[in-house]
């Protein structure tokens, strides 16, 4: 997987993409970042990349012709490198709400590439979003003050699901979001920490007893914080009962 982001802040993407898991599967050669600055691309001495909005109003706005030459740029370099299938992304509060399924689909192909274009200002020429960008994408219902945090979001969510990208406990702890669930509580030591417990079947030794209970939290804490998750998914009759169950018990607690 090939991905490039097209930023004014290109040192923001490498240094919080060499972190952790994103950084080693980078080492390992799973995934490969291009970074291209418009800035690098603008015409005029003072490398002019933004200019006032047409229809007056506050802030810039970035031009069209430096992003243009940035975005194929990258798609060369991702040509030239072997990639079969190139797709540019905008990240923007006015796109696609990005999913679990979302992801899969932009990790699911390994020679595929992606170019991220990452706005600043008041945002992008509509012209340039029109004629370049196949997808905009949102990481939520919110404003930030440039797209390259929701684009590391976007890799980060893409590059832990490569192949290879993550050890054994990894992966196993994210298989309960990929079942379309919240994850259970996790407790270490101590034992007891300021007079509260570690709930006592975690200390049992009964492993299926432990598989039962992490899976009941995981179904009850869905259906208290999430409850759309719930409504999205068909519970088997196992499910159900683990959920009445953990209905009695905190319904229990509350009235205590
Ligand atoms: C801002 C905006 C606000 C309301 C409706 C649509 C909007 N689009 C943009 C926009 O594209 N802004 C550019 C990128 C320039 C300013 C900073 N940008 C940005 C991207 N802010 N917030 C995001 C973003 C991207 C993905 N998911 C959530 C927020």
């Amino acid at each position: 997987m090939r991905i490039d982001v097209v930023t004014l802040f290109p040192e923001m993407v490498t240094h919080a993409s060499a972190y952790g898991v994103t950084g080693r599967a980078r080492e390992r050669g799973l995934w490969q970042l291009g970074v291209w600055n418009p800035r690098d691309f603008a015409t005029d001495a003072y490398r002019t990349i933004d200019d006032r909005p047409y229809g007056g109003g506050p802030g810039m706005v970035m031009m069209a012709a430096p992003l243009a030459q940035a975005i194929a740029a990258a798609r060369n370099a991702q040509r030239e490198a072997g990639a079969s299938s190139v797709t540019t992304l905008h990240l923007s509060p006015a796109g696609t709400p990005l999913t679990h399924e979302r992801v899969m689909e932009f990790a699911g192909r390994r020679d595929a590439a992606l170019t991220l274009v990452a706005g600043r200002y008041e945002g992008i020429d509509q012209r340039l979003i029109d004629r370049e960008i196949d997808v905009e994408v949102s990481v939520g219902d919110f404003v930030v003050s440039g797209g390259e945090l929701p684009a590391l979001l976007l890799i980060d969510a893409i590059v832990r699901q490569l192949p290879g990208a993550l050890n054994d406990a990894q992966s196993a702890q994210q298989d309960s979001f990929a079942e379309g669930l919240l994850d259970c509580p996790h407790y270490t030591r101590p034992e007891q920490y300021g007079g509260d417990a570690v709930p006592p079947v975690l200390l049992s030794g009964d492993h299926a007893a432990i598989r039962r209970w992490r899976r009941k939290q995981s179904l009850g804490r869905t259906w208290q914080r999430r409850p759309d998750l719930i409504a999205r998914r068909t519970l088997s009759k196992e499910e159900q009962a683990l959920l009445s169950e953990y209905a009695v018990e905190t319904t229990k607690r509350t009235h205590a």
